[in-house]
């Protein structure tokens, strides 16, 4: 067709090669020592996980298959996708409802596959979502849309995007996580329990920064940041927080905010509940006064304390493999991973439990933890083959610690009983049950 030979995108050998072990069975042959000091003896097995039921052990057997070359796509090269193999998708919230973004109802929450991530930051593209405007959200031209912001300050100022691209920017590591992210016995796995949560690198300008370009005027008590929708886009926020740590995003993840989380500008309220994270950000009044809005009367339908105490997120740690719905291959060697994270600041410690919290050891954090970010920890563990349940728990940096259960049923004086969904973000601790057969379930039930 034509004369142009096609772009393949192949993969070469590098061209100073370096000692590879060819299959992991081999590494483990060697006797390597792990993290932790495990050592796994000479030829141990080194068992898999199967997601399902499907069979997703690694190449022991070592086959050295020629690959069939891809065409690069004009698509592929301007703009990457992943790799048709990889399968992650996003599901509705609560799981169950819907799946058709048409027939989603009047809530349209959508959760990411936090089990099947690496590493810390979601991909824009599985963060959760959450929105009551059904799969509906405004396209803004980010060449017409502008920032206001006025109340009882000297100056109002309004700002266009370009505009605010000239401010001193920052880029910071946040989680966001909405109320809806409650754990209960009804979920499979990790995905249905802990999904509404998802961390990202926010770019953009300090709220502080514009807000001292208007001059705050001393009867300034709390601020509300108003979106181009007419639901759950407005929050009244104490003014402190404001001129703390509240950012003016553009980016996500090192380009723009996607459409479904606030495109083109969006504000990230660190560690407080997602709701109060405006997206399609176009106005920030600064009042003297709480302001009743649309996401305050949601708050304050439940005693005025408990909504109060709903602002800020405390610390709360998750398993996401091995978790709910995967099924170990046998017993030996397993590295436990997840995430943890608080609206209080940096994860400090990280513990794990591998007989059903008897025990305690210290988990590894794979990263510098950021101040309300989500942080990956990991822990070695081999399997004895006997039926037990697994948990984490956290602690942050002022000193909080992630509740049990029970502790969490009693701050709502409710009766414990296992299993019981608690109401508001729950953060406590959540086991998952492993049975001698390998299958993992959910710890509630
Ligand atoms: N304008 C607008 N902002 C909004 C919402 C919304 O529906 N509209 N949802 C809020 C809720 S409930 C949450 S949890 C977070 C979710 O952010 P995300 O969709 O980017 O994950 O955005 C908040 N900001
Ligand atoms: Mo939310």
């Amino acid at each position: 067709m034509t004369s142009k030979p096609p772009v393949r995108i192949g993969i070469r050998a590098p061209t100073n090669p370096i000692e590879i072990p060819k299959t992991r069975r081999e590494f483990f042959k060697t006797g390597a020592t792990l993290a932790g000091g495990l050592t796994l003896a000479s030829g141990a097995v080194l068992p898999a996980l199967a997601e399902g039921g499907h069979d997703h052990t690694m190449a022991a057997g070592g086959h050295e298959n020629e690959s069939p070359m891809i065409l690069g796509s004009a698509e592929l090269v301007q703009y990457g996708s992943r790799s048709p193999f990889e399968k992650s998708v996003r599901i509705p919230h609560p799981a169950g409802s819907t799946a058709s973004p048409d027939t989603f109802g009047k809530m349209f929450h959508i959760a990411s596959p936090i089990g099947e991530f690496h590493g810390t930051i979601t991909p824009s593209s599985l963060h959760y979502v959450a929105t009551t405007r059904q799969s509906y959200m405004p396209e803004i031209d980010p060449a017409k849309h502008t920032l206001t912001i006025h109340g009882v300050v000297d100056r109002p100022l309004t700002w266009t995007l370009a505009d605010l691209k000239r401010f001193p920017s920052v880029s910071r590591l946040h989680f966001l996580e909405c109320s809806g992210n409650r754990h209960g016995p009804q979920n499979k796995n990790v995905q249905e329990s802990h999904g509404m949560t998802s961390c990202a690198e926010w770019t953009g300008v300090l709220l502080s920064t514009l807000i001292k370009e208007c001059g705050l005027k001393t009867s300034a008590k709390w601020f509300v940041a108003e979106g181009a929708e007419e639901v759950k886009g407005a929050s009244s926020m104490p003014i402190a927080k404001a001129m703390d740590d509240v950012l003016v995003a553009y980016g996500m993840n090192g380009e723009a905010v996607r459409p479904q989380n606030g495109y083109p500008l969006r504000i990230v309220v660190p560690g407080f509940e997602g709701i109060f994270s405006t997206k399609y950000l176009r106005r920030i009044k600064i009042v003297d006064r709480y302001y009743m809005n649309y996401n305050d009367y949601g708050h304050l339908t439940e005693t005025p304390t408990d909504a109060a105490l709903r602002y800020q997120i405390g610390p709360k740690s998750i398993i996401t493999r091995p978790s709910g719905s995967q099924t170990l291959a046998g017993p030996g060697f397993y590295e436990i991973t997840g995430l943890a994270w608080s609206g209080g600041g940096a994860i400090k410690s990280v513990e794990v439990s591998t007989d059903g919290g008897a025990s305690w050891k210290r988990a590894e954090l794979k990263s510098a933890p950021q101040r309300m970010a989500h942080v990956r920890f990991s822990c070695p563990w081999n399997w004895d083959g006997k039926a037990t349940s697994i948990m984490s728990r956290c602690t942050d940096e002022v000193g909080q610690k992630q509740p049990t259960l029970e502790q969490v049923a009693k701050y709502w004086n409710k009766p414990y009983v296992k299993g019981y969904t608690m109401p508001g973000l729950n953060n406590s601790v959540m086991p998952w049950t492993i049975a001698q057969d390998g299958r993992i379930t959910n710890g509630l039930l």
